[in-house]
């Protein structure tokens, strides 16, 4: 079970339909696949999209600091010294996408190992979650032709619309169109990646006030300290604290400050490792969990699947398990599929990802 080589292989993968929302746009899965070797001949795989608007990562970041610094900490250790992994990982500040990653990789390969799914080690609450599919940046009319194909395609009834634009009368036409459309039945929340003001985002909350939301997420900045404060303590919708809660202090502090009502977990920020402390957390704060979405391919969204799987608070709202669909291709041998608006574990051990040698081959920008 000793780790003996961790590999970080960049590789890049169009979108057919970049996704934009208020802190940015993709257009290229740009990402790094880590995988962590044993000598037992065991890999583990798993992969960080770099979201430099987001957390400062870039592509190249990500792979001269596993490289250089976590790779070199990590040889010689076995796969069970998850928490010796944790804080050799944690003496470096920052890159919590890579940082993710080396984690995720590490468990998988403990799954496959030990023959036993990732999910069965963490936590075995149940093999599937609801999936909620996220609506980037368009008219009205093209966010809800997507939102109607999305449901009648693959059974899915909960959407984050994304929000945040100028003037916030934009997005309200938006939601409002959506209810419009899909009916009372669906569930619909927003996602202001920080787009807006505390003001901008108060005003649009009241004009979205008959609209039945589920949540709203980050409409605005965490460091307008006081402002998201008074923000948070007028509405009767949960707030999602996303991109301000990186870590569990960060949790602790948003919380208790008044400055969100429950919190996004991304495994590609948190790894497996983190994000059980942020689920245990959230549980004894008495928090709801969204399992979100970083932009993941379908790697990264078999580890949200393992993770949100395995307790009953992350399984119990529809995780954003679908942005891998609007992807042009992807590195696994057989695609992930939704089917009555709900993804399932897979059955082989660790997260249950086999990556394609020729579609790596393909995609991969180190050759
Ligand atoms: C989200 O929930 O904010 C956008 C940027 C990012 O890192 O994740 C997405 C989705
Ligand atoms: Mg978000």
């Amino acid at each position: 079970m000793k780790i003996t080589r961790v590999e970080a292989i960049p590789f890049a993968i169009p979108y057919r339909k970049p996704l934009r929302f208020a802190s940015g746009e993709v257009h290229t899965a740009e990402h790094v696949l880590v995988r962590v070797h044993t000598d037992d001949g065991v890999t583990g795989v798993a992969e960080a999209p770099p979201r430099p608007f987001t957390y400062g990562e870039t592509q190249a970041g990500i792979m001269a600091v596993i490289e250089q610094i976590f790779a070199p900490q990590l040889l010689g250790l076995s796969l069970t010294d998850r928490e010796v992994v944790a804080a050799r990982l944690g003496r470096t500040v920052g890159n919590p996408a890579a940082k993710a990653a080396v984690d995720m990789a590490v468990w998988d390969a403990l799954g496959r190992t030990l023959d036993m799914r990732v999910t069965e080690l963490l936590g075995g609450y149940t093999d599937r979650m609801r999936v909620s599919h996220m609506l980037g940046f368009d008219e009205p009319a093209a966010m809800v032709a997507e939102a109607e194909r999305i449901r009648d395609e693959y059974g899915i009834t909960t959407f984050k619309v994304k929000v945040g634009r100028h003037p916030v009368e934009l997005d309200v036409a938006v939601v409002r169109a959506l209810r419009e459309a899909l009916g009372a039945e669906v569930e619909l929340y927003i996602d202001g990646n920080r787009g807006w003001t505390p003001t901008e985002s108060a005003a649009a909350m009241k004009q979205m006030a008959d609209l039945g939301l589920l949540f709203a997420e980050e409409l605005c900045p965490a460091d307008d300290v006081l402002g998201r404060r008074w923000l948070v303590s007028q509405l009767d919708v949960a707030f999602i604290a996303d991109e301000s809660v990186v870590t569990p202090a960060d949790v602790t502090r948003e919380i208790l400050g008044g400055s969100a009502t429950a919190i996004s977990i991304k495994v590609a920020r948190t790894g497996f490792t983190g994000s059980q402390r942020m689920h245990h957390l959230a549980e004894g704060l008495g928090l709801e969990i969204v399992m979100g979405n970083q932009i993941d391919g379908q790697l990264g969204t078999l580890c949200t699947v393992a993770f949100g799987s395995s307790y009953r608070l992350t399984a119990r709202r529809a995780g954003e398990l679908s942005n891998f669909l609007d992807m042009s291709d992807d590195l696994l041998t057989e695609p992930l599929t939704i089917h009555g608006g709900e993804l399932a574990i897979r059955p082989g051990p660790g997260v249950g990802a086999e990556v394609d040698p020729d579609k790596l081959e393909h995609y991969r920008q180190d050759r």
